[in-house]
């Protein structure tokens, strides 16, 4: 029985500076995501706020929000059975010192705030995260 997802994710600014773009949709496409949209973009942190607005009340909020506009970013629509699971499985714990090898998170991720990657954590915000970036 199929599951088709969609779910969002981005290449964050850490990784997109360090080139590794190609190497992290390799490592989608390897494990059988496809890549239904994708763009590179710079967004202004009022979008971050939006964006990230379920961390309003944590401490580490404005810095969040000022890391994912402090430059371009890679983001992409994968889909695949269990897409929002599966992205989380490859993308590793949010601490890549937790993150278990094999990860995206793992292999690039420098600290908990430079992660290389964010990933749609239920489908629902799987949803709302696309329609964020890609409104038709
Ligand atoms: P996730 O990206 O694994 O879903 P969330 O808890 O949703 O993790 O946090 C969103 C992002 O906020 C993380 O990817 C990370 O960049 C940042 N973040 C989370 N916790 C901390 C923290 O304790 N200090 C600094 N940044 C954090
Ligand atoms: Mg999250």
């Amino acid at each position: 029985m199929s599951n088709l997802e969609q779910t969002l994710s981005i290449i964050k600014p850490d990784a997109v500076e360090r080139n590794l773009e190609n190497e992290i949709k390799e490592m989608f496409k390897n494990k059988g995501f496809s890549i239904l949209k994708e763009k590179k973009i710079q967004i202004e942190k009022s979008e971050a706020e939006k964006f990230y607005k379920v961390h309003e009340t944590k401490p580490f909020y404005s810095d969040l929000c000022a890391y994912l506009s402090s430059g371009p970013i890679v983001v992409m629509v994968l889909e695949k059975d269990s897409a929002v699971f599966e992205n989380r499985e490859l993308m590793g714990a949010t601490n890549p010192k937790d993150a278990k090898e094999g990860t995206i998170r793992k292999k690039f991720g420098i600290s908990i705030d430079k992660n290389s990657v964010h990933g749609s954590d239920s489908i629902e915000n799987a949803t709302i995260e696309i329609n964020f970036f890609f409104k038709d």
